[in-house]
């Protein structure tokens, strides 16, 4: 089987640090977090940032911030900023964070509108997505097609008809926040996939561990952090993303998976540097 590449999306929009104060806001708890994932294994870290307040923000002066001081000391490593933002940000204020020098290698490319909770709606309309993948095509900017359910892959199909994405495809199957999170749905995710695509998978929450473990033997990659689960195991708050990113390898050495650099993740991806 293919190395597994391990993403580590450290920060998110949403989570505080009222539900775990290791959740980073500033530049210096974000620099520490991402060096404490890709220490543990790590190649690619999702990344959003925040005021030091813990406000989120797409400025484009603060990603190039954290992205030089996350450089310093994970000098390889694949830096994927978000273009989801948080929900209610417009189009233009979520690309923000892709101006950076130099431009980045990847990043996000949420494919559907989705319920997140409450009255809260991450809207992605047909002509955001195609518009997002346009500009990233452009500037040879891989898109990681962020899929919340089986609908968001038939978009980004369409997408592909328009001729808007470069093959091959790299899917991060985000199971738990609109759809559920079983390994029914997983099988049935991973099967709607153009073949010869690469995949990863998030589970939220509790589903973080099952979703891990079914991946690594699936052959798909796996992410996971802060952004998308506080707690280490029921009960235990994990008190790094570096934390949560050894469970996953600790899983992958138990079910015979080795673990991919963040060159090998380049050549797994087709990401040109
Ligand atoms: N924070 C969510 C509204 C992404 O990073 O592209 C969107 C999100 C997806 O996290
Ligand atoms: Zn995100």
């Amino acid at each position: 089987m293919e190395k597994l590449i391990i993403t580590a999306a450290i920060c998110g929009a949403e989570v505080t640090k009222e539900q775990n104060p290791a959740v980073p806001y500033t530049i210096e708890e974000i620099v520490r977090e991402a060096k404490s994932a890709y220490d543990a294994g790590a190649s690619i870290i999702h990344l959003h940032v925040r005021w030091d307040d813990g406000t989120p923000t797409q400025e484009t002066k603060r990603f190039q911030e954290a992205v030089d001081a996350i450089r310093k000391v994970c000098p390889d490593v694949i830096i994927q900023p978000s273009t989801g933002g948080a929900v209610g940000m417009t189009d233009l204020e979520r690309l923000a964070s892709t101006d950076i020098v130099p431009t980045p290698e990847f990043a996000t490319l949420d494919c559907g509108t989705c319920n997140f909770g409450g009255d809260e709606i991450f809207v992605n309309t047909d002509n955001t997505i195609f518009n997002f993948a346009t500009i990233m095509k452009e500037r040879g900017i891989k898109p990681e097609l962020e899929v919340f359910d089986k609908g968001m892959i038939d978009i980004a199909l369409k997408a592909d008809r328009k001729g808007l994405l470069v093959h091959p495809l790299h899917f991060d199957f985000v199971l738990g926040v609109q759809m559920s999170a079983t390994i029914r749905d997983l099988v049935f995710m991973v099967g709607s996939i153009p073949a010869g695509s690469t995949w990863t998978a998030t589970g939220l929450g509790r589903n973080a561990w099952h979703i891990a473990a079914a991946t690594i033997s699936m052959g798909g990659h796996v992410r996971v952090g802060f952004e998308d689960n506080l707690y280490l195991e029921k009960g235990i708050l994990a008190k790094s993303n570096g934390e949560m990113v050894e469970k996953v390898v600790k899983l992958a050495k138990l079910l015979g998976r080795e673990i991919a650099t963040p060159n090998e993740a380049r050549e797994i991806l087709s990401i040109k540097k």
